[in-house]
């Protein structure tokens, strides 16, 4: 079999999406029409004109203003449910999904809203379209921790419908340690912990996630490869990166794909797995990450099977449902 139909057609899971990174130009367009929202664009092709990112931050800058569509719960069910047609697509038997409610709830959009419109796609997409999937509350870092907090109060009525928290947004200059108290709140209630680090951060932002917030997933973390003892630890550990090949392109973390460290980090024994992070932004979903980074950096076969086994490994679906993607 052709390498990239092997890669189309293996299933897979995908740990690191922003279901506000899903958000698809004609779509922006679409919702700010239906909820007389004023874009700072004149049209689909002049907001495709911006995305032209130098750094994370400046890739942040539009993401945010994209998002000012979000009004209702429908339209967060109608991204979600784009976003699970398209995964199918792909394959992705599972998805772990991220979302910013402080994005919304700062516009005065009820944490309700938010949760009941993405939360009723999620519980659709099994049954639909094969995909089963779980959300993940992401805190922003470049707000307070007293904000954060004061989210996870909003959030705790739907404790049911999420498994997990994440941190996302501003890296550099926002360490985990931040962010310390409420991720030990977290991990008293139950919920799984992940956290963006080592994307254009340091290596001491990945140890302080792994030692002070103990997640149990590293989001990025390609800047890990600067630090033999990190390897190490995570290798020893089996903490898996969710690495975002089209992602680190896009916001000028690698030069190009074919500079990539995704084979390193494989070579180096780390649970590495391929994900789209903001696919509307980025320029492809997940097949498109697979097919991409395999052309320019000439992994193979053996490698797209190990990715496919880590992506459920590292995912926080039971032992049973894992053992069944095996
Ligand atoms: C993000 Cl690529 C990336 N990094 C950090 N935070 C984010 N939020 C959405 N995409
Ligand atoms: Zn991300």
């Amino acid at each position: 079999e052709r390498l990239p139909e092997l890669l189309r057609r293996m299933p897979k899971a995908e740990l690191h999406i922003h279901i506000e990174g899903s958000l698809e130009p004609e779509l922006i367009f679409a919702l700010a029409q239906r909820n007389g929202v004023a874009l700072p664009y004149a049209s689909v092709e002049d907001l495709r004109k911006a995305y032209a990112f130098t750094n994370l931050q400046s890739f942040l800058d539009i993401y945010y203003a994209g998002a000012s569509v979000l009004l209702k719960e429908q339209d967060f069910y109608d991204m979600a449910w784009a976003y699970f047609e398209r995964a199918a697509a792909d394959n992705v038997a599972h998805a772990e999904i991220f979302f910013d409610p402080q994005t919304h709830t700062a516009r005065g959009v009820a944490m309700e809203t938010v949760i009941n419109g993405l939360h009723r796609a999620c519980v659709e997409a099994g049954p639909k379209l094969g995909v089963s999937a779980a959300l993940i509350l992401c805190f922003l870092r470049h707000l307070s921790e007293e904000d954060a907090f004061a989210t996870l109060e909003q959030a705790l009525p739907f404790r049911d419908q999420f498994i997990g928290v994440g941190l996302d947004s501003s890296e550099l200059g926002h360490p985990p340690e931040k962010f310390a108290r409420v991720f030990a709140r977290c991990r008293e209630l139950g919920l799984h912990r992940v956290a963006h680090a080592g994307e254009e951060g340091p290596p001491a932002y990945v140890w302080s996630a792994l030692d002070v917030l103990k997640v149990e997933r590293i989001d990025h973390g390609v800047q890990s490869a600067k630090d033999p003892a990190l390897m190490q630890r995570l290798a020893q550990d089996r903490i898996p990166l969710t690495v975002c090949p089209l992602s680190n392109l896009k916001l000028c973390v690698v030069p190009s794909l074919a500079q990539h460290n995704l084979g390193a980090l494989l070579d180096a024994g780390l649970v590495a797995t391929v994900n789209s992070d903001d696919p509307a932004y980025f320029g492809g979903y997940m097949n498109e990450n697979f097919l991409q980074t395999f052309a320019a950096t000439g992994l193979a076969a053996r490698q797209a099977w190990q990715l496919a086994a880590n992506s459920f490994e590292a995912s926080f679906l039971d032992a049973a449902a894992k053992r069944a993607h095996q």
